[in-house]
């Protein structure tokens, strides 16, 4: 167990440490909140161990995150935002000016806690549309960065690469239990060639990359009180990909009648006016820098996505769940089941989807 206080030490910014708390949504990094008192005024912090066994180049990664962060500030402040803390994420220097810390195991940073800020499981309409409107913004700040920024995980929504790697867990059977699953590796090959749409149209240079958030679960938004988006969290991720990968994302975790790992499958089926109305508000700013061919593609990158996790889920399955933190045995094969069940619902509504898609246009 690492010694929090002692890493926090190497923070100066951070006054006397009254309490640290485990927060335990993520799958991959872990994270706690720290409450500090500073002549009796109480500020929080979020500490965060990043998972080096993900994450290989975590200096990269960080410059990534100055790099994004200091980017969307800016642009705040340009446009004459307010309260431009709680918009835009501030991690801490380090005693040595670095935005991480390295305690010769791990590495550690730490942002400052957005007061009145919360996660939600659950959105309305209105609050959708909300949240389309500050993707489309978070995008169109990002699209005119000219520094590059580092593929924090190299081929990370590329799904001919997701397949690759389920081909190899089927192949090994690392744990012996292939056996059980053999219908869903039938199932997800089916659609295989079908869901590789993106890579072939890079590879015959219709499509760009972009800047992008690459994780947008809806667990990864802050919101105020009045369910007003604040702030964009999580940027490990954050790197040049497909536009439709911060659109698909988002609709697998918020339009989700369940959620990603329910294990009673009738329960899950997917919000068409989730759909609608985040795509309405995405499509207010986006529109300004989307391709034809990107728009074109926005329906199937709904479909793309809880098809793409079901592949990410089953894998780590067959590798004996080496990669995503599990709360018990069976937990990445309902993952992964509860994924694929979405992705059919899904493919069964797509007609409904293009043609709102184009209605927009
Ligand atoms: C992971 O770190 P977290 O829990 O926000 C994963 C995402 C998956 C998600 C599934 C680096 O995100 O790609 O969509 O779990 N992040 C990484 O819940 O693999
Ligand atoms: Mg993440």
């Amino acid at each position: 167990m690492n010694d929090l206080k002692e890493i926090l030490r190497h923070f100066p910014e951070i006054g006397e440490v009254k309490m640290i708390d485990p927060i335990s949504t993520g799958l991959i990094n872990r994270t706690y909140k720290v409450y500090t008192a500073e002549k009796e005024k109480i500020r929080c912090y979020v500490l965060q161990c990043i998972n080096k066994a993900v994450f290989h180049d975590v200096p990269g990664l960080q410059r990534n995150i100055e790099l994004v962060t200091s980017h969307i500030r800016r642009k705040l402040e340009d446009k004459g935002e307010e309260d431009i803390d709680r918009k835009v994420l501030r991690f801490l220097k380090t005693d040595k000016g670095l935005s991480y810390y390295w305690d010769k195991t791990d590495y550690w940073r730490v942002s400052v806690f957005i007061e009145g800020s919360e996660t939600r499981d659950e959105l309305t309409s209105h609050s959708a549309e909300l949240v389309g409107i500050k993707f489309g913004e978070f995008e169109a700040m990002l699209s005119d960065m000219v520094e590059p920024l580092i593929e924090t995980i190299p081929d990370f929504h590329n799904m001919e690469f997701r397949l690759a790697q389920l081909r190899e867990a089927v192949e090994k059977d690392a744990v012996g239990r292939l056996s059980g699953v053999r219908t869903m590796v039938d199932d997800i090959n089916r659609d295989a060639e079908d869901m590789c749409f993106a890579e072939r149209y890079y590879r015959e240079g219709k499509l760009l990359k972009r800047v992008c958030h690459c994780d947008t679960k809806l667990n990864n938004m802050l919101f105020d009180r009045s369910g007003n988006v604040l702030c964009i969290i999580d940027l490990d991720t954050v790197m040049p990909s497909f536009v439709f990968s911060d659109f698909g994302d988002f609709l697998r975790s918020a339009a989700n009648t369940a959620s990603e790992d329910e294990p009673d499958l009738s329960k899950i089926t997917f919000r068409q006016e989730i759909f609608k109305a985040f795509a309405k508000g995405y499509f207010s700013k986006a529109k300004s820098f989307l391709t034809p061919i990107e728009i074109g593609l926005l329906p199937f990158s709904v479909a793309l996505f809880p098809y793409m996790q079901a592949v990410r889920f089953l894998t780590d399955y067959l590798n004996g769940d080496v990669y995503y933190r599990i709360d018990y045995v069976e937990h990445n094969l309902v993952r992964s089941r509860a994924q694929y069940k979405l992705y059919e619902e899904v493919r069964k509504i797509m007609p409904q989807l293009k043609s709102y898609i184009d209605s927009l246009c």
